[in-house]
């Protein structure tokens, strides 16, 4: 993975996704709008990243999936954002932020749904580490982050 598009800064409005029920597996992902995953550079490789996002003001930490989810065998390229933070209601529509930091693996194909669960929850212990670093940390407190679109 060559990192030279990262980090790398993305935003737009939570659109539905496939509706595959992830919340119901514990792993909701807010998508990102086609416009957005359209005007991905070449180089940021399809695969799992960690990094930064921010949502109705707050900045939570997150762990994302880029590509065609071979599990599922999607026929669109998708970006996929799993913030690291319980939310008590649903955020479709809302302005989501994000700061792609890292990489973690490529996208894999899985013999069972258990096996991707286990590995996402293997990258979410991944993330919460790399965020910690210093470097990656600092992040959090990127302008791209704080400033709010609203003139409040
Ligand atoms: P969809 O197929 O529409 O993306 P999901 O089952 O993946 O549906 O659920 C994603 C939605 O759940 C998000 O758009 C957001 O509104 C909500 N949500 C609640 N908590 C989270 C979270 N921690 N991370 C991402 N999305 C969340
Ligand atoms: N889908 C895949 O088919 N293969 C993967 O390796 C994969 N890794 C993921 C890693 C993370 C951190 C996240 C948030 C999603 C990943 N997905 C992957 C997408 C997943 O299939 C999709 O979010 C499902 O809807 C979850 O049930
Ligand atoms: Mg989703």
């Amino acid at each position: 993975m060559c990192s030279k598009v990262l980090p790398y800064f993305a935003s737009g409005a939570v659109t539905k996704g496939f509706g595959r029920g992830s919340k119901a597996l514990g792993i909701p992902t807010a998508n990102l709008p086609e416009s957005v995953v359209n005007n991905l550079p070449e180089e940021l490789d399809n695969g799992v990243y960690y990094g930064w996002a921010s949502i109705q003001g707050k900045v939570v930490k997150m762990v994302a999936s880029i590509g065609w989810n071979p599990y599922f065998k999607n026929e669109k390229k998708s970006l996929e954002v799993h913030l690291l933070h319980k939310f008590e209601n649903d955020f479709y529509g809302e302005e989501l932020k994000v700061i792609i930091a890292g990489y973690i693996r490529p996208e894999r194909d899985f013999s069972c749904l258990d096996g991707l669960i286990k590995e996402i929850k293997n990258d979410i212990i991944i993330a919460e580490q790399r965020l910690e670093e210093p470097i990656v940390n600092k992040l959090k407190h990127n302008d791209f982050l704080m400033i709010n679109k609203t003139n409040d």
